[in-house]
């Protein structure tokens, strides 16, 4: 086969992720490079990116300083081992991680994607109340319609029910609260008024198996992949208030929410609710090198600092955890977050954004719409007896008229680069007036 980068004749051999394969193979779909907020296609045309790729390119595209710390990285040293071996980046990024997180967060272990985060902050939770010795604990808590990444604990103890029903009886000894999503928020502005009951639940999980015998509950401060459910107000505080009772960890899964994308470092920030460990990967590295990253407390990571000097405390890692490059972009990556001011560039922006976003809801066929910070989610009503093709539609459309969006379900996701203009607002929402309009 020819090898052409512009137009490969034969895309059989990628089994793409999450993906309509032969959809997408028919009439494929390529992006050839990127600059700020756009990507180019194949066939020249300028798509504005209104999913910051996806979740994760939050300073925007092709930025000089994270290109040239890669590019002047893998040439000073590709790779250095891992376990019992070190280089200056990794600690030094480290540093960086826990200056820019909430006060507790003093230690970061590295890993290479959300998915590999959250089996490692699962993994440190059972771990630590072992170390403790309280080994007891072992049962795990999440959420209906939470998003945990695609690796078995990831999917057990999330709650998107086509990401589980193919894959066997997943872990055992994990439950679920319920989701978040109430009919009588619909449309609401912000942090919806009702729901914080729903934390409650945790109490009646507790009582049924015994508060004694859960090692910890995971959650994301704001479900993203789902279609973007925002806690109702008072819903984190007392999600804490029910673990920190029994001596139940509370994880944040911080992949989406990190970096800015509610206007401000991380999500427990935002809500002012402090997890114990807190899980991100995404907007760490810009999405240019896999990264990912489990914060945890000095209590938690002191726990296993016990017994011979020489033995390992944590039988746990990965061959690429903190790999030179991948720490060269995100130290990078965080000095152009903090060096543009892009957290807070984000809240200013959330007030013009929600404005854009709500301005949509006489379009047809909306049911609901939400958003915060760079955040936002239209939801659709599905085309009786077939559900998500509504919303394919709209993305296909935007697609072609130069935006790009997310869907998933019936629901439209946006989450932009936080560099974002006014102007590129005007042009998102406006696109996507024009698709919603003539969508069938
Ligand atoms: N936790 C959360 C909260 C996530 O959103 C992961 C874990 C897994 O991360 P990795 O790096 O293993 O993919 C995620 C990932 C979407 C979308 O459009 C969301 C994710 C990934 C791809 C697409 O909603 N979230």
């Amino acid at each position: 086969m020819a090898l052409d980068q512009k137009q490969p004749n034969d895309l059989s051999a990628f089994w793409m992720p999450f993906s309509a394969n032969r959809q997408f193979k028919k009439n494929p779909r390529m992006f050839v490079s990127a600059d700020g907020m756009f990507y180019k296609t194949s066939d020249g045309r300028d798509v504005l990116d209104g999913t910051a790729g996806l979740w994760c390119c939050n300073a925007g595209h092709k930025r000089p300083k994270i290109v040239e710390a890669v590019q002047k990285q893998v040439e000073e040293m590709d790779y250095a081992p891992a376990f019992q071996m070190g280089h200056p980046k990794v600690f030094e990024l480290a540093n960086r991680l826990r200056d820019m997180a909430p006060e507790p967060f003093n230690h970061v272990f590295f890993t290479n994607s959300g998915s590999e985060s959250v089996e490692t902050a699962l993994k440190i939770a059972l771990a630590y109340h072992r170390a403790k010795g309280d080994g007891a604990r072992t049962r795990l808590i999440g959420r209906e319609r939470g998003y945990h990444g695609v690796n078995f604990g990831g999917i057990s103890v999330g709650g998107i029910v086509n990401n589980r029903k193919m894959f066997g009886s997943l872990l055992t000894g994990v439950d679920h609260l319920p989701h978040t999503h109430l009919p009588e928020n619909a449309f609401f502005k912000g942090q919806p008024d009702h729901g914080a009951h729903l934390a409650d639940e945790l109490e009646r999980i507790a009582a049924l198996h015994g508060p004694e015998t859960i090692a910890a509950v995971i959650v994301e401060p704001m479900a993203g992949s789902t279609g973007v459910l925002l806690p109702p107000k008072g819903y984190l505080q007392r999600l804490r208030e029910i673990c920190t009772k029994h001596g139940i960890l509370l994880i944040f899964d911080e992949v989406i929410t990190g970096f800015g994308r509610l206007g401000s470092a991380f999500g427990a920030d935002h809500f002012d609710v402090m997890p114990d460990l807190m899980v991100c990967a995404k907007g760490l590295t810009n999405g240019v090198i896999p990264m990912g990253a489990v914060l945890a407390t000095s209590e938690i990571h002191d726990a296993f600092m016990q017994g011979p000097e020489h033995m390992i405390e944590l039988f746990h890692g990965y061959t690429y955890s903190g790999n030179p490059i991948a720490s060269a972009a995100g130290l990078a990556t965080l000095e152009t977050y903090v060096e543009e001011g892009l957290f807070q560039r984000a809240a200013d922006l959330a007030g013009y954004w929600e404005d854009g976003l709500h301005s949509l809801r006489d379009c047809p066929n909306i049911i609901d719409i939400r958003g915060m910070g760079l955040i936002g989610a239209i939801e659709l009503e599905p085309i009786a007896g077939e559900p998500t093709r509504r919303a394919f539609q709209a993305f296909l459309d935007c697609y072609d008229k130069g935006s790009l969006i997310r869907t998933t379900g019936d629901i439209i996701a946006l989450s932009p680069p936080l560099i974002i203009e006014k102007d590129h607002i005007d042009q998102l929402f406006g696109t996507l007036r024009d698709v919603l309009q003539k969508l069938q």
